[in-house]
């Protein structure tokens, strides 16, 4: 191993550390190979100053659906900058872009458990706090979360559940918990997320363990319990499931809280529930590649988002909760942290451990199953 990789562990310590972060053996292979090929950020390295004159272009890389509808071209009129904004559908989607070298952008939207992930790769900079003069507007829940405490690298930007939407006019009884997907009366009407840490996660759940489960025998069995719903599956959709949910196509559809509030938009008769056997809380970071070109700039987006009206308008057009808190005061419809209730029945996404190469095989068999 070159000198400059040791900081990173072993290179099976890498992908499993990839992989409990979401993504396929394949883009946690490219991954490892991008990141020796860099020198390691030193360890206790420091951010290199965001002030000064800014650039005149950003590019930003975000998930679908997930900013208001002004927020660019305001930002463009106030700071002069002109600003390329392209969305994703995936995590795996974004990583696979800063691996092949970042694709020139300056700001991407991780969620919360590949953070660490990115840092220790050494693909993400340390963020300027000294230009980030409206960071006490976050609330402290998701700036001391150990994906990232105290946000040397990411800004808590949004968060949201996991959850079962659906159509209360096509279902015989509201959906109560993750059995629905196992329901023959709703074959070919019903979608799981392409994603097998919720796949693998919510068949935990239904059994009574955590969406971190390490125990094989628990595993196994949550790969049988996808395999069984399988065939009940019209297909594996993320984001992209809220057209056929408000088509009515889809009756019942794991998917996000925001995204479902979006959909509800459009149609009224869809409903969010959390299953009653608990579920999914994540939170979503906005973070600054290594390779960004307009790091300036990023930060002056960066902290414009943390804005209180900002963030406000941002969450109540995506539906989700705003990490910053206060924004929620000037939301018509606001969407309060986490309360303890909720806390009880979610979990946050953790490492795997050793763990972790076994849920790839198996997420890798239900897909192929
Ligand atoms: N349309 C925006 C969706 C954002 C979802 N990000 C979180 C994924 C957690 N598994």
């Amino acid at each position: 191993m070159r000198e400059g990789c040791r900081a990173l562990g072993s290179r099976r310590e890498f992908l499993r550390a990839c992989l409990q972060g979401g993504l396929s053996l394949g883009t946690a292979s490219a991954l490892w190979s991008c990141v020796t090929r860099r020198e390691p950020p030193p360890v206790d390295e420091r951010p290199r100053s965001a002030a000064g004159p800014l650039e005149h272009d950003l590019r930003i890389f975000n998930w679908s659906d997930y900013i208001a509808a002004d927020t660019i071209s305001r930002f463009e009129r106030e700071f002069g900058v002109r600003v390329t904004y392209d969305t994703y559908e995936s995590n795996e989607e974004m990583v696979a872009k800063l691996v092949a070298g970042g694709d020139g952008y300056d700001i991407v939207a991780p969620t919360g458990y590949l953070v660490p992930v990115l840092v220790e790769g050494g693909l993400l900079q340390p963020l300027d706090h000294a230009v980030l003069t409206n960071w006490a507007n976050l609330v402290p829940l998701f700036v001391d979360d150990e994906a990232d405490r105290g946000g040397r690298y990411a800004m808590p930007y949004q968060w949201g559940t996991t959850g079962l939407a659906y159509r209360r006019d096509l279902v015989a009884a509201s959906p109560r918990g993750w059995a629905v997907f196992a329901d023959p009366s709703l074959r070919g009407a019903v979608t799981m997320l392409d994603d097998g840490r919720e796949v693998l996660g919510a068949m935990l759940k239904w059994r009574g363990h955590s969406v971190n489960a390490v125990d094989p025998r628990q595993l196994e069995r949550a790969k049988e319990d996808a395999l069984l719903v399988k065939p009940n599956l019209r297909a594996y959709l993320s984001a992209t499931v809220k057209g056929q949910l408000i088509s009515g196509d889809v009756a019942v559809a794991q998917l996000w809280s925001g995204d479902t509030r979006q959909a509800q938009l459009e149609e009224e008769r869809i409903e969010y529930t959390v299953p009653a056997e608990g579920s999914v809380l994540f939170t979503d970071y906005l973070a600054v590649p290594r390779s960004a070109p307009n790091r300036r700039a990023a930060h002056a987006f960066l902290n414009y988002v943390l804005r209180p009206a900002v963030a406000a308008e941002i969450a109540e057009q995506t539906g989700y909760g705003p990490a910053n808190g206060a924004a929620i005061a000037l939301m018509p419809h606001p969407v309060e942290p986490p309360d303890e209730e909720l806390l009880r029945r979610v979990e946050f996404q953790r490492d795997l451990g050793p763990a972790t190469d076994l849920w790839d095989r198996l997420w890798t068999e239900v897909k192929a199953g």
